[in-house]
């Protein structure tokens, strides 16, 4: 028999490396799901939502840095897949999406799922090409799959039902490269510049984000050459928090004190590999030095006085023979201090003996960090969960941290475990859920059973969209439309074939932790944690406290003075 397009984009794939495709079906795609149960090589991972798809295309791609692949039918198939694609591009991980399209001989009729793919994906996407005859497979296909990989984003094909199943004129993949890996360094000048400005500053801090991957070594030692405390953006934490003398924790919205004042007391910011976005958490009168590999992103977050392009292992290597030992440490000591007691603050909060009556989601957080295999692949939702997997989650250098945190989209935490897990079959995935964040993707409860994915969901159960009601506050605004009136959620689990365990008390999220930790399974364990926990920024300016005051003033005003207790036992500017 012929081969057809559709067998031709199977071949290509399998050829690239991808083991498993993420999907649902539609009769556009019919061609395609056809030439995959033809190929043992490939997996067909059925989702129950596109956008989950898509998720967990973006899970596998980050874990294993390798193409990963989702698939929607046409029209809405399409359309379902855009915000986990704009969370792939976004993280800059190489998805491709095959994106099925109505027959080629109908677009612009007004037929009936018509969408045009390639306005449609624009924003989130590299590449993003309609076949509309056989002779352009395998090169569109390639040419996607190249600019996804080389420059670390989305790729979409739209591909015609009918396209797909016609005679393939070519017969198999035309690349048969393996991905290029090239190094970039700065120029020997621009080394020499970096050296110096570097070894005459006395107070410096590291700035280090997820462009420190595999570079850990090298960061190290040019922290103890430069006796420089590392403050880690979000998506470094997993690169740059391990095994780590000068790690000082998070700044920003979701960090604490001692990271805010490592960034604010240095005569000196290196930044590497980030793209940290808030501008308001860098120092104003410091010297800034900027290493990225992508030279568009020098100075974007803040002004840059050396900024240098180049991948932070090779540059760092040739950097670290020039540099002087720094032969003072008093900026690192005091910002080391500074660690030290913001992080007994913070564990002070996660605690939960049988005698107090509320869960601290804290507390969840820190029990399950300790509970959890020392190569657990976590993922977390956006909301408040983010917040306590920053502050809560050891990182070892085995274990792997997931969210939505460029895009920071809802939802996020099941669908990334379903790729995490489907990926990685013999470790251990737990996903952080809030209660919102499941809700809104919650069918993919089911592909957990059909795929046998023995995922852990720990759901954190406030019964809010509590960080948005935190930022209501903060801002002087009265929390409405953040309430939620929550099934039970262990129900649910079970009627879609997992463990539903429940926790009441304190003392019983350790043991609930271990049992669905320890089931041959997929598990969902649902804690009711407090709602009204404190997780601002580490430090808050003026105007938001003058907002927070003004919240408590209209609480007391419309009765709700009950609420007040609870926020001024909080101290917001500690
Ligand atoms: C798709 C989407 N919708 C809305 C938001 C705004 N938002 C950010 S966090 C959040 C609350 C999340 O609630 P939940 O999952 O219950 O977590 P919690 O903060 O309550 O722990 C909302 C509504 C978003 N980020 N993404």
């Amino acid at each position: 028999m012929a081969k057809r397009v559709a067998d031709l984009v199977v071949d290509v794939l399998i050829g690239a490396g991808v083991q498993r495709i993420y999907g649902l079906t539609g009769d556009s795609l019919n061609g395609v799901a056809d030439a995959i149960r033809a190929r043992r090589q490939v997996q067909w991972v059925h989702m129950r939502h596109e956008e989950a798809g898509a998720f967990a295309a973006g899970a596998e791609a980050h874990l294993t840095g390798k193409l990963a692949v989702c698939v929607g039918s046409s029209g809405p198939g399409n359309t379902h897949l855009i915000n986990g694609l704009y969370d792939c591009h976004r993280s800059r991980v190489p998805v491709l999406a095959i994106a099925a399209q109505i027959p080629s001989y109908e677009i612009g009729s007004g037929y009936f799922q018509e969408t045009h793919p390639e306005h449609v994906f624009a924003q989130c996407s590299h590449y993003c090409e309609l076949v509309s005859q056989p002779e352009q497979m395998p090169r569109v296909l390639e040419i996607a799959i190249q600019t996804a990989l080389s420059r670390h984003g989305v790729s979409v094909v739209a591909l015609p039902g009918d396209v797909a199943l016609r005679d393939a004129t070519e017969h198999g993949p035309r690349l048969r490269f393996p991905e290029p890996k090239p190094t970039v360094c700065p120029s020997e000048e621009e080394i020499t510049i970096l050296a110096e400005v570097l070894n005459r500053s006395k107070k410096i801090t590291i700035l280090g984000g997820a462009g420190c991957a595999g570079a850990h070594d090298e960061l190290i030692e040019l922290a103890g050459k430069l006796r420089a405390p590392i403050v880690h953006a979000m998506r470094g934490k997993e690169f740059i928090e391990y095994d780590n003398p000068y790690d000082v924790g998070m700044t920003g919205l979701l960090g604490f004190s001692s990271g805010y004042f490592a960034m604010m007391n240095c005569d000196t910011l290196l930044m590497i590999g980030t793209d940290f976005p808030y501008t308001q958490f860098f120092p104003q009168d410091a010297t800034i030095v900027q290493i990225d590999l992508r030279g568009e992103q020098l100075g974007r977050r803040s002004k840059v006085d050396f900024g240098f392009v180049g991948d932070t292992k090779t540059t760092l290597r040739t950097l670290l023979s020039k540099l002087e030992q720094n032969g003072s440490d008093a900026h690192l000591k005091a910002s080391l201090e500074h660690y030290r007691q913001a992080r007994a603050g913070l564990d002070e909060r996660a605690t939960g003996g049988s005698r107090e009556k509320i869960i601290h989601p804290q507390y969840v957080a820190r029990v399950l960090d300790e509970l959890a295999a020392p190569d657990a692949v976590f993922s977390c939702d956006v909301g408040t969960p983010t917040i306590w997997a920053a502050r809560y989650l050891k990182m070892n250098g085995q274990r792997r941290l997931l969210g939505s945190f460029t895009h920071g989209s809802m939802a996020n935490a099941l669908p990334q475990a379903i790729g995490a897990q489907a990926s990685h079959p013999g470790r251990q995935v737990i996903s952080m859920s809030g209660d919102g964040g499941l809700a809104m993707l919650m069918g993919d409860l089911l592909t957990l059973r059909q795929h046998q994915l023995p995922v852990k969901i720990i759901v954190f159960k406030n019964n809010s969209l509590a960080f948005v009601e935190l930022e209501m506050k903060a801002a002087g605004i009265l929390d409405y439309g953040t309430e939620l009136h929550n099934p039970d959620f262990t129900k649910i689990a079970e009627g879609a074939g997992l463990l539903g365990v429940s926790v009441e008390t304190p003392d019983q999220v350790a043991p609930a932790l271990a049992r669905a930790l320890k089931y041959d399974g997929p598990a969902l364990v649902e804690i009711p944690v407090h709602r009204q926990e404190l997780s601002m920024p580490p430090t808050i300016t003026y105007a938001q406290a003058k907002d927070f005051s003004i919240f408590m003033l209209k609480a007391v005003l419309s009765g709700r003075g009950d609420e007040i207790v609870d926020l001024a036992r909080v101290n917001l500017l500690r």
